[in-house]
């Protein structure tokens, strides 16, 4: 089987909300030498976007979408090991969680597979995280980084608060923000160092960020 009859096959096992197929496909991607990455963004990712653009359009509800989601979380679990091989000694300290309020967890999900693949050591505090929490675990893990996920526009002033509260307490924590209604001039106003649109760029910014 081609590479790209893979990467169709996990983007399409998502966008049929196919578990086993997607596990099936991740296993073949595995055996075929694809890079843990490529599956993700080019397969994985790629199905979700077509998930994202069905419910915008109301094609489809929250419950397929939730099926969508499991489907790249089990294929997500086998490429994962084959991304803690690719590099070994961390590259820093990155605190993630999607901020409080807010459940949505798999653009978060995707980023962080890509930060560990890149060398990162990343601690994911799950959905929901308040600003404290951020705070108080970078603190503890002396990370270099927090990095926070937003998907509503009703939450995405909680970044805000992730950064007021590093200022409060005078941390070197760089942040970094992302989620699909948070852009690069929001964060500028609310004075964060970092903004990336994508899981790839994530990991790009984190490195430039450290440098
Ligand atoms: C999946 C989904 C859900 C799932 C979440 C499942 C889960 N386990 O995560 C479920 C069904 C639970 C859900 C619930 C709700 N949802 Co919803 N959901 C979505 C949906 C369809 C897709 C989001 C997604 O996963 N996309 C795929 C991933 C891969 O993309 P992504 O998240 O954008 O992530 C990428 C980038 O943004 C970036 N990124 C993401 N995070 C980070 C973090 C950092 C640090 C960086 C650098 C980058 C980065 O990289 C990622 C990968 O490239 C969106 C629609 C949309 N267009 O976004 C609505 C959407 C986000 N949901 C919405 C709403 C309103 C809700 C509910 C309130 C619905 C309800 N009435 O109950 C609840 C929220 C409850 C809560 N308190 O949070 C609205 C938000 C509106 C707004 N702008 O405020 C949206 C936009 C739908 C809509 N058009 O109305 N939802």
């Amino acid at each position: 089987m081609s590479e790209k009859e893979i990467l169709n096959g996990l983007k399409e096992a998502v966008e049929t909300k196919d578990q086993e197929k997607a596990e099936e496909y991740a296993e073949k991607a595995i055996e075929q030498k694809i890079e843990p990455f490529k599956a993700i963004s080019e397969g994985l990712a790629a199905g979700m976007n077509t998930i994202s653009e069905q419910f915008d359009k109301a094609e489809i509800y929250l419950p397929q979408v939730t099926q969508a989601a499991d489907a790249m979380k089990s294929a997500l679990n086998v490429l994962k090991p084959k991304l803690d091989e690719s590099d070994k000694k961390s590259k820093g300290t990155i605190i993630i969680g999607t901020v409080e309020g807010d459940i949505h967890e798999i653009g978060k999900n995707v980023v962080i597979a890509m930060l560990e693949g890149a060398g990162f050591n990343v601690i994911d505090l799950g959905k929901d995280v308040t600003e404290k929490e951020f705070i108080n675990k970078a603190e503890a893990e002396n990370a270099e980084i927090i990095a926070a996920s937003a998907l509503m526009s009703t939450t995405k002033p909680n970044q805000k608060d992730i950064v007021q509260e590093i200022q409060k307490r005078e941390l070197p924590t760089k942040t970094l923000f992302g989620g699909a209604p948070v852009t690069e001039k929001w964060v500028e106003e609310i004075n964060g160092d970092a903004y990336a649109p994508n899981a790839a760029k994530a990991t790009e910014t984190a490195e430039n960020l450290l440098n």
